[in-house]
């Protein structure tokens, strides 16, 4: 193991691609060997990435917007990696996911700090895969920046919150489907707003109107619905996008950041009903002990899962 995350540290794809693998892999056996990798991870020299979430209309260019954004911050710091994971819808009929071109984010070939992945999303989940967050346990002691592309427009995608440090809406202009984003719940959840395509300008315009008068209807609770901030962008002409890498790397330094460990305990109930159903889930509430105490005491996320799987097999 010592030399695949040796070589994962340094970037090495194909390292990345095994450790990645490891991290999505959903047998028992596959938590110990996780817990190694992130124990010797730890025993070097790490990054602490910062996790940015995109969402957006279908078609927005999302994808592209990320392209463009994390080949500006590695090109802005020679010391900066990044991440992208892009979350594929399955396909409902097999199962299997159709990993096309629809994500597909385009990076300068010969730029070894960035990294691309799919990943296939789960019916139930909506935005994001029940891997998302293991994969993040990983990447975010190896880049400097994981953006996550998620899948589809609604109350489902409000699941990119609890994974993302940072999460930004990407609209089109004059999307019909604007609508849809005032009535899901999605819309209280960005910090941040992109109108991507603003070379297509009368359009966009209207659309940032738009948006800023239903940000002020649908977060009327929220002071800073207002101030905040919409940015007019078009990743085919650079338009805006200087803007936005500077918002991100603002919001990278602020101090109220939650770190991974902190989400770990929602991540861990949706586990344990992901594996055990609704009656995995009651006997893990029925024991008496909060889900953040668990994973104190058994000592992380992996040996939670160990011990959770041992004692919910004992006889009751
Ligand atoms: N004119 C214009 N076209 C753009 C811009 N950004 C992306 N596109 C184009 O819009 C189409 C969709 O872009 P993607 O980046 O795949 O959009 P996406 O939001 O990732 O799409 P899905 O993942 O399928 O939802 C592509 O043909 C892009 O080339 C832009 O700023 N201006
Ligand atoms: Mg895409």
């Amino acid at each position: 193991m010592t030399e695949v995350v040796d070589k994962a540290r340094r970037l090495d794809k194909w390292s990345l691609g095994q450790l990645i693998s490891l991290f999505e892999d959903r047998r028992a056996g596959a938590a110990l060997r996780r817990r190694a990798v992130l124990d010797e991870l730890s025993a070097g020299p790490t990054r602490h990435a910062f996790i940015v979430g995109v969402t957006g209309t279908p078609g927005a260019g999302k994808s592209t917007l990320i392209g463009e954004l994390a080949t500006r911050l590695v090109a802005d710091d020679a010391a900066v990696a990044v991440a992208v994971l892009a979350v594929d819808p399955s396909s409902q009929v097999s199962g299997g996911a159709l990993l096309g071109d629809r994500t597909r984010v385009h990076f300068p070939v010969a730029e070894s700090r960035l990294f691309f992945r799919s990943q296939a999303s789960d019916r139930d989940l909506g935005g994001v895969s029940r891997h998302t967050f293991q994969v993040c346990r990983l990447l975010v002691n190896l880049f400097d920046y994981v953006f996550i592309e998620t899948v589809g427009i609604g109350q489902s995608e409000v699941e990119i919150q609890h994974v993302a440090d940072y999460t930004m809406l990407v609209l089109q202009p004059l999307g019909g489907d604007q609508v849809q984003f005032m009535k899901a719940g999605i819309m209280e959840i960005p910090e941040l707003f992109v109108v991507n395509k603003c070379d297509q300008t009368e359009a966009a315009a209207a659309s940032y109107h738009a948006l800023r008068a239903s940000l002020s209807l649908t977060q009327p609770g929220r002071s800073r619905a207002d101030r905040l901030p919409i940015y007019q962008t078009s990743a085919k002409s650079g338009q805006g996008l200087d803007a936005v890498v500077a918002a991100v790397k603002g919001a990278r330094t602020r101090p109220d950041r939650r770190s991974l460990v902190d989400k770990e305990p929602y991540f861990f109930e949706k586990w344990v009903r992901d594996e055990y159903g609704r009656a995995g889930l009651g006997y893990l509430r029925g024991l008496g002990e909060p889900t953040a105490v668990i994973l104190r005491r058994t000592g992380s996320f992996d040996q939670a899962q160990v011990w959770f799987g041992e004692q919910y097999r004992l006889p009751r």
